[in-house]
């Protein structure tokens, strides 16, 4: 089985030298979702280490649309951390990145530690506040091509994120699964979506997490960011862009680069 802190140094290295590489089960077909993890884990914890605070978690795949433009149909998760929180007044910082993309997604801060097994309902119940948000994912894949255990040694493509100005109690919002979500960018619509677009209920991908990580005996912490999917696919961040995203109840993100 290839060595999970050898994979989570070559990644590390395509950071630094914002150089995509080969998908790794080019060359190791064997690589499989659990040694992915480990790697995952080994790369985060290394930046932990370097002074880097772990701010929360995000899913990806969680949506059709995702899963099938990156040809992968099972959803998975990654860690966000400090360095990756983004200011949406401040143009983004395109020089960190190597192809990154954009993408609309509700964001769920936590009240309360959240344990699995986990219902939509535990998690509705141990939320603070939801929130618009906008992900900044950068495969260290060329041409952004992966398999499952590709993309979850490469912490699910994350790079940034950005949240959005109203952090709402589920209550006080209708139904999550019709929160509906407009992207523009360049000013142009390209893509529309509501809640259930993610897994029919955007806290059930939430859910999904809690009860993955029960499994290895973690939970969330309480304050912890959780990205719950892209609703639609992403779009593609240039020099001189802008991406748009309106949230139904939770205002409206902008960024630019
Ligand atoms: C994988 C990460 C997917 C999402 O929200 O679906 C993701 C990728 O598309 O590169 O973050
Ligand atoms: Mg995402």
């Amino acid at each position: 089985m290839p060595d999970p802190t050898a994979i989570a140094q070559t990644l590390r290295t395509a950071v630094d030298n914002r150089t995509a590489i080969a998908r790794l089960t080019a060359a190791q077909p064997e690589l499989d979702v659990e040694t992915a993890y480990a790697a995952q884990w080994i790369g985060v914890s290394t930046q932990l280490a370097a002074g880097e605070r772990l701010v929360g978690a995000k899913l990806g795949l969680t949506s059709r649309a995702k899963q099938r433009t990156m040809g992968v149909d099972v959803p998975l998760y990654g860690w966000l951390t400090g360095g990756m929180l983004l200011e949406a007044a401040d143009p983004l910082p395109l020089e960190r990145w190597i192809h990154p993309r954009v993408e609309p997604e509700i964001a769920f801060r936590l009240g309360e530690e959240l344990a699995g097994p986990a219902s939509v309902a535990d998690v509705l119940a141990a939320t603070e506040g939801v929130l618009a948000a906008l992900e900044v994912i950068d495969s260290r894949y060329a041409d952004f091509s992966f398999t499952l255990p590709d993309v979850v040694a490469d912490n699910a493509s994350a790079a940034g994120f950005v949240v959005g100005p109203q952090l709402r109690p589920p209550h006080e919002l209708e139904d999550l699964r019709l929160l509906g979500c407009v992207l523009r960018s360049d000013g142009e619509i390209t893509h529309t979506a509501a809640g259930a677009a993610v897994m029919g209920h955007p806290a059930a991908a939430v859910a999904w997490l809690a009860t993955r990580l029960a499994e290895t005996g973690r939970t969330l912490p309480a304050g912890s960011i959780v990205l719950s999917g892209a609703l639609t696919d992403a779009v593609p961040l240039r020099a001189g862009g802008s991406v748009v995203a309106e949230f139904d109840g939770l205002g409206t993100i902008e960024v630019h680069a």
